[in-house]
C-alpha cells in the first residue's frame, strides 16, 4: 500500500483511450500502460488499475479501487453501492429496444408477450416494471443482435450509438430504456481517508477545468466600434467579453469565451452586425 489515490478504468475497449486522454488533459504524465495491470501516475499520487468494465463498480465499492471510470449503463446493470461523482463527457450510448425490420412495433404496449434478448436484464426489468409492461426477458452474453434471426427472441434491448450495427441485422431501432455516458465513480461522496480526499478533491477540479475547456471556445472578432453594443448583446458568452483598441480608430476587437455548440447559430447574426476576422479558438484549459 503506497497511500496513493487508486484510480479503475477499462483495460482494454471502447473507453480506455478517452478515459487515458482525459487524465493526461489533467495534466498527469502516465507510463505506458500496455499489457500491465497498474501503472503509476509519474507526477500526481494516483495508481491506475486496468480492469474490465463490468468488474469496475464492484471494485470500487469494495474499496479496492477508490475511483473509476465506466459506463452509467454497467452502473445501473451491476446495482452496486457507488456513488457518481461527474458525468465526463464521452462514450455516449443508448440502451434501445430494437425489432427486425420488417415487423411492426406502434406502441409499447406492443411488446407485452414478447420475448426479449439483452445483456442489460436488470435494466430492462426495471423499464418494463416502471412502464407496466409484460415481456420476457432472455439474458444473452453477447452479440445480441442476432437473436431475432436465430428466432430466439422477437426483440432485442442494446446499446446503440451509430445504429450501423442495427442496421446490418436489418433491425430498426425503437423506444429508447437509458442514456449513458461515462462517469467518474466513488464508494461515497468523499473517501474516508483524508489525504487520498485531499487527492481526489484536487483531481475532480483538474477533471472539471478540462470538461468545462472541452464544452467552451474562444471567440475572436473584429468590430466596428459603432457596432458594438449589437454585437455584445449576440454573443452568449459566459463573462462580459473583452473589448480592445485597434490601430483603426474606428474599429475594435472583441474576445469571448463561448459554449462551443452556440457558434453555428451567431455566426450570421455577427456577420450581419459587421464582425469581420472571426476566430474561434480551443481552450486548452479552464479554472471557473
Ligand atoms: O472487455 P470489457 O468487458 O471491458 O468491454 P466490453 O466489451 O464490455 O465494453 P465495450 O468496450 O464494448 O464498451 C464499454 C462501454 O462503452 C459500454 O459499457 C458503454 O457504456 C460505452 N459504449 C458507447 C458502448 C457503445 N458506445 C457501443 N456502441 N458500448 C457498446 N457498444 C456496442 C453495442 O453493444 C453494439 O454491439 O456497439 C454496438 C453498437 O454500436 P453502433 O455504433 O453500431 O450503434
Ligand atoms: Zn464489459
Amino acid at each position: 500500500m503506497n497511500g496513493n489515490l487508486k484510480l479503475a478504468i477499462q483495460k482494454k475497449g471502447r473507453l480506455t483511450e478517452k478515459s487515458l486522454e482525459l487524465l493526461r488533459h489533467c495534466g498527469l504524465d502516465i507510463e505506458n500502460y500496455s499489457e500491465r495491470l497498474i501503472v503509476s501516475v509519474r507526477n500526481f499520487p494516483l495508481d491506475i488499475l486496468f480492469l474490465r468494465d463490468d468488474d469496475i463498480p464492484e471494485y470500487v465499492q469494495d474499496g479496492v479501487a477508490d475511483i473509476g471510470i465506466v459506463g452509467e449503463n454497467v452502473i445501473y446493470e451491476k446495482q452496486t453501492q457507488t456513488t457518481m461523482l461527474e458525468k465526463l463527457g464521452f462514450g455516449r450510448c443508448s440502451l434501445m429496444l430494437a425489432y427486425p425490420e420488417n415487423k411492426e412495433l406502434k406502441k409499447i404496449e406492443d411488446i407485452n408477450g414478447r420475448i426479449i434478448a439483452t445483456t442489460y436484464p436488470r435494466i430492462l426489468k426495471d423499464y418494463l416494471g416502471s412502464n407496466n409492461l409484460n415481456a420476457k426477458i432472455i439474458e444473452l452474453s453477447g452479440s445480441v443482435e442476432i437473436a431475432p434471426s436465430l428466432g430466439v427472441a422477437d426483440l432485442i434491448c442494446d446499446i446503440v450509438s451509430t445504429g450501423n450495427t442495427l442496421m446490418m441485422n436489418k433491425l430498426k431501432k425503437s423506444f429508447k430504456v437509458f442514456d449513458s455516458e461515462a462517469v467518474l465513480i466513488s464508494a461515497a461522496s468523499s473517501l474516508s481517508d483524508e489525504k487520498k480526499n485531499d487527492m481526489l478533491n484536487d483531481l475532480l477540479r483538474r477533471i472539471r477545468s478540462v470538461l468545462t475547456a472541452r464544452s467552451s471556445k474562444y471567440l475572436m472578432m473584429n468590430v466596428p466600434k459603432n457596432s458594438l453594443e449589437k454585437i455584445i448583446n449576440i454573443i452568449p458568452s459566459l463573462k462580459s467579453p473583452t473589448v480592445l483598441h485597434l490601430a483603426d480608430a474606428n474599429m475594435l476587437a472583441v474576445h469571448a469565451v463561448i459554449p462551443s455548440n452556440k457558434f453555428w447559430s451567431i455566426i450570421e447574426d455577427l456577420k450581419a452586425a459587421g464582425a469581420s476576422g472571426i476566430l474561434l479558438l480551443p481552450i486548452e484549459n479552464m479554472i471557473q
